[in-house]
C-alpha cells in the first residue's frame, strides 16, 4: 500500500490535515489506534478561534460550526464574588470566539472523510513510523494478526500527547514541561447554559470554576479539584453545589441543574517538544505541545499547526519547493510559545495553588483588579483569547 502522506491519529489534527490535503489533491491515509466511537466519546474542547473556524470553512467542513456554533463577543471574570465583563469584540476591533464542541467538529470531519471515500484505518495496533530519516519512509501496523506496511513520502504524527510519533524520536527532542498541582473536574449536562452569551471564568477562595456551553440546550461546566480526586467522589448534587459556591450570587441563583451525561477529571500541564520535524516525520497538535485548558488554546494550536503543515506539503508536491517543510517547526513554535505563555498566565491567575502564601493571593487579587480596570490590560487578555495573528 502506498500514499503521499501517512497520518498517524484521527483526532482533530489528523482529520483536518487529511481533509485539507484531500482538497488539494494530495493522497493520504489515516491510521488510528482506537475505534471511531471511542474517538467521538472523548469530551474535550469547546472554544474555536476565528482562524480555526476559517480553516474549517476552507476545508469544506464549515457547515456545522456555521449553523450550530454560538458566537461569543465577550468573556466574564468572577472574583471576590463579583462578575466583570471583558468586551473581547470591542477590544479587538471586532474579533470573536465560537463555542462548538470538539466532538461535533470531529464528527463533521469524519463524515466528510467518509463521503469522500478516503481511507481511515481504525483499531490499528502497534503503529510505527519507519525510515523517516532515510529514502523509504513508511508506517507499519498490526491488525487481524497481520503486520501491514504503508509506504509514503511524508509521515504526519498527529497522535496526541501519548502517541508513538514523539516517542519514536525521544532522544532527538528537547522537552519543556510544567505540571500544575490540581486538575479540572468537568461535567456535561443537557441543561440551558447559565451564561449563553459569554464564557465565565471564576476565581474564588474555593478554587477555579468555568461555565461554558455546547449548544443552547447543552452546558459544560468545570471546577478545579485536587489531583488525587476521583469522579466517584462527586455526585451530581455535590458538583452543582460546589459550582454555585464559586460563582457570584446572581449567576449561582440562575444555574439550571440536571443529570450529568459525562463527568471526567483532567490533569493540567504545559508542555512543548522541540523541534517538530525529523526528516520526513512531522509532529502536529497535542503530539508536540500541551497547554492547560484555561486559555482554550489546545485545539486552536492544533489547527494552526495543521494549516502550516498542509500548506508546506502542498507547496512541496505542487511546486517542488521544500521551503514550507523547512520552516514548519520554527513557524509553529513561535505561535505555540505565545499560546503557552498565555495559558500558563491565565491558569496562574485564576486557580488556587495549594502552596500559595498570603502574598501570592494578594498579588492575584491585585492583578485581577488591574485587569478589569485597565483598558490596556483587558486588551492584552482579549487579543490573546481570540488568537494572535498568524
Ligand atoms: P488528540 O485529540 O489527542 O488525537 C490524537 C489521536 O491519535 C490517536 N493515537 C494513535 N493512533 C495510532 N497509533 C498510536 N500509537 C496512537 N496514539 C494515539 C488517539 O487515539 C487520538 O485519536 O490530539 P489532536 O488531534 O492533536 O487534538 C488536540 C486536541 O484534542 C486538544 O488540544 C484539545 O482538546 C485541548 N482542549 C481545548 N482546546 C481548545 O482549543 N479549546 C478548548 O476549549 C479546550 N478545552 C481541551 C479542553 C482539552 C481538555 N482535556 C481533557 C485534555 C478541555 C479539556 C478538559
Ligand atoms: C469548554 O467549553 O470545554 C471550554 C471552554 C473554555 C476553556 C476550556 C474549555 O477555557
Amino acid at each position: 500500500m502506498r500514499t503521499q502522506v501517512a497520518i498517524i491519529g484521527a483526532g482533530p489534527s489528523g482529520l483536518l490535515l487529511g481533509q485539507l490535503l484531500f482538497k488539494a489533491g494530495i493522497d493520504n491515509v489515516i491510521l488510528e489506534r482506537q475505534t471511531s466511537d471511542y474517538v467521538l466519546g472523548r469530551i474535550r474542547a469547546g472554544i474555536l478561534e476565528q482562524v480555526t473556524v476559517d480553516l474549517l470553512r476552507e476545508a469544506g467542513v464549515g457547515a456545522g460550526v456555521d449553523s450550530a456554533g454560538t458566537v461569543h463577543h465577550s468573556i466574564e471574570l468572577v472574583f471576590g464574588g463579583v462578575r466583570h465583563a471583558i468586551d473581547v469584540h470591542g477590544l479587538t476591533g471586532g474579533k470573536v470566539v465560537t463555542a462548538y464542541g470538539q466532538t461535533e467538529l470531529t464528527r463533521d470531519l469524519m463524515d466528510a472523510r467518509r463521503s469522500a471515500g478516503l481511507d481511515t484505518i481504525y483499531s490499528a495496533a502497534n503503529v510505527l513510523p519507519l525510515d523517516f530519516d532515510g529514502s523509504k519512509p513508511g508506517v507499519s501496523w498490526q491488525q487481524d494478526g497481520q503486520t501491514h506496511l504503508l509506504e509514503c513520502d511524508f509521515i504526519a504524527g498527529c497522535d496526541g500527547f501519548h502517541g508513538v510519533s514523539r516517542a519514536t524520536v525521544k532522544d532527538k527532542v528537547a522537552e519543556y514541561e510544567k505540571v500544575y498541582p490540581f486538575g479540572w473536574l468537568g461535567v456535561l449536562a443537557d441543561v440551558a447554559p447559565v451564561s449563553p452569551h459569554a464564557i465565565v471564568y471564576g476565581n474564588s477562595e474555593r478554587g477555579f470554576s468555568l461555565c461554558s456551553m455546547r449548544s443552547p440546550t447543552r452546558s459544560r461546566y468545570y471546577v478545579q479539584c485536587p489531583l488525587d480526586d476521583t469522579v466517584q467522589a462527586w455526585s451530581d448534587q455535590r458538583f452543582w453545589d460546589e459550582l454555585r459556591r464559586r460563582l457570584d450570587p446572581d449567576l449561582a441563583g440562575r444555574i439550571v441543574t440536571g443529570p450529568s451525561i459525562e463527568k471526567s477529571i483532567a490533569p493540567l500541564r504545559s508542555f512543548v517538544a522541540e523541534p517538530m520535524r525529523f526528516g520526513r516525520l512531522f509532529l502536529a497538535g497535542d503530539a508536540a505541545h500541551i497547554v492547560p485548558p484555561t486559555g482554550a488554546k489546545g485545539l486552536n494550536l492544533a489547527a494552526t499547526d495543521v494549516k502550516y503543515l498542509s500548506s508546506a506539503f502542498i507547496d512541496y508536491f505542487r511546486n517542488n519547493s521544500p521551503s514550507g517543510i523547512d520552516s514548519y517547526s520554527e513557524r509553529c513554535l513561535r505561535r505555540i510559545w505565545k499560546a503557552e505563555r498565555f495559558s500558563w498566565w491565565l491558569t496562574t491567575l485564576m486557580h488556587r495553588f495549594p502552596d500559595s502564601s498570603g502574598f501570592g493571593q494578594k498579588v492575584q487579587e491585585a492583578e485581577l483588579d488591574y485587569l478589569v480596570g485597565s483598558r490596556a490590560a483587558s486588551t492584552a487578555l482579549a487579543e490573546n483569547y481570540v488568537g494572535l495573528p498568524l
